[in-house]
């Protein structure tokens, strides 16, 4: 049924439930010297090319791959459109290796028709901080789909990551392959209700009119937390602390340290927002929220075709009940002109997604690890770990 997944080490779907096996790596290390020394074969009119995102001209290509290729609704209705900013931000993380970057082109005329990246990460799994490598843009342009060219890209990418000494992987994906340590639900809540309606990515309520929907998601002008406001450079330090406490108590979560939290959680121009709570009494930093910006090709409508969408990033709360942060969190985001805020069932999340009017998606996303068993799927809320 997986011939390639089959073939690999991570959990097999045979083995679920099978208590006697052991958590932690499937396969030993091999020496670097064993690993292979030169990429996989690529079917002969393709070749391998490592994507240099500094350079304007690769970006491009990059992000004009994706925009016309990647990640979309089971309806095909919408298709994710990261930006070059974005992409820039989401590949060179601390420590980053360019040649995780990889691409396949056609040789005859070097159109760029597949990509696949890996990122550095420090994983925390119960007690283990492992070094891993967070795997996600796997793309195959549209007209070469099925010829497994997929199941190669993963193996390079992979052999890239040994050479790196790294034999433990992170990713996610819309599908079930073998075996996801836990399997999320997508929540979206309405910002801009009458563009949603006009798209198709939601309906008009049973009984609901228009001017019933909008009055229902009607937010506060100003946010309403003393001492909320935007987290800047000399916040690092308190945020690092705040994140890495909050973050020990799930079951895998990153660990992040003062060049990650400047990294991911700094604010970039359309790209990550985050705010803090800085106690107006004492000047601790209490709480903190986030969200990326990550908006969706809005496919065959007629009068709109982007949708601006805000997900929930990471979120840490000390003092500011959840409910109320996150209500922050709402009103910056429609401040910003976002028209939905979409989060996942991770974390404490379940706690406050009724509450703030959130309706749960169409879509789920599962969660894996590359060579680590985990002996039974997690629940959701015992991840802490939100991937991009
Ligand atoms: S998830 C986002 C994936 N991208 C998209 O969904 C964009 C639109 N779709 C496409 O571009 C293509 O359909 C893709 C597959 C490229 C996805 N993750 O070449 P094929 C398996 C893992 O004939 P295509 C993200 O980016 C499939 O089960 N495997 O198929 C994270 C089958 O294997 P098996 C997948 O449709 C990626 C085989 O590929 C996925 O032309 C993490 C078929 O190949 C998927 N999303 O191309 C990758 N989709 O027969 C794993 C299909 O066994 C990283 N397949 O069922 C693992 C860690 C590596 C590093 C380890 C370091 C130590
Ligand atoms: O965005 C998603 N679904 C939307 C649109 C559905 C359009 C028809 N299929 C959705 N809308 C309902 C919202 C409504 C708002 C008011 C309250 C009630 C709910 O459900 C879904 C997520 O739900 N997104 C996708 O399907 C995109 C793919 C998700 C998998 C991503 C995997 C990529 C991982 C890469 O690392």
């Amino acid at each position: 049924r997986h011939k390639f997944w089959e073939s690999q080490p991570v959990g097999q779907f045979k083995d679920l439930g099978n208590s006697s096996l052991p958590e932690g790596p499937i396969e030993a290390p091999t020496p670097l010297s064993e690993v292979k020394q030169e990429p996989y074969n690529l079917p002969n009119m393709y070749e391998w090319v490592t994507c240099d995102m500094d350079s304007d001209e690769m970006c491009n290509e990059v992000y004009n791959l994706l925009a016309n290729n990647y990640v979309e609704d089971d309806e095909n209705m919408f298709r994710f459109n990261y930006s070059k900013e974005f992409l820039r931000w989401a590949l060179r993380p601390p420590g980053y290796f360019k040649n995780w970057h990889i691409g396949v082109r056609v040789k005859s005329s070097k159109k760029l028709v597949a990509f696949i990246t890996g990122v550095p990460a420090r994983i925390r799994v119960r007690d283990d901080i492992i070094n891993m490598a967070e795997v996600n843009f796997l793309c195959v342009h549209k007209k070469l789909r099925s010829k497994r060219l997929a199941p190669v890209m993963i193996k390079e990418v992979t052999r890239r990551i040994h050479l790196e000494n790294i034999w433990q992987a992170a990713y996610t994906a819309g599908i079930v392959i073998p075996t996801p340590i836990t399997s999320c639900q997508y929540w979206h809540r309405s910002l801009n209700p009458k563009k949603l309606i006009e798209v198709g990515f939601s309906r008009l309520g049973a009984r609901m009119t228009m001017s019933r929907t909008i009055k229902l998601f009607k937010l506060p002008e100003s946010t309403v937390t003393p001492g909320f406001r935007q987290m800047g450079l000399h916040d690092v330090p308190a945020v690092t602390r705040l994140v890495r406490r909050y973050l020990r108590q799930f079951v895998v979560a990153p660990d992040l340290n003062e060049h990650d939290v400047e990294h991911w959680l700094l604010p970039t121009e359309g790209v990550v927002d985050s705010y803090v709570v800085e106690s107006p009494a004492t000047h601790e930093i209490t709480d903190f929220c986030s969200f990326y910006t990550l908006p969706s090709s809005i496919l065959g409508n007629q009068n709109h075709s982007t949708l601006k969408a805000a997900y929930s990033f990471y979120n840490v709360f000390t003092k500011t009940p959840l409910l109320q942060l996150m209500n922050d969190a709402l009103i910056v985001a429609k401040q910003k002109d976002f028209d939905v805020f979409n989060a996942l069932d991770v974390m404490h999340n379940e706690s406050f997604l009724k509450e703030l009017k959130f309706g749960p998606g169409d879509g789920s996303l599962h969660y894996y690890l590359y060579n680590y068993r985990i002996r039974n799927a997690l629940k959701p809320s015992e991840l802490g770990l939100v991937l991009l």
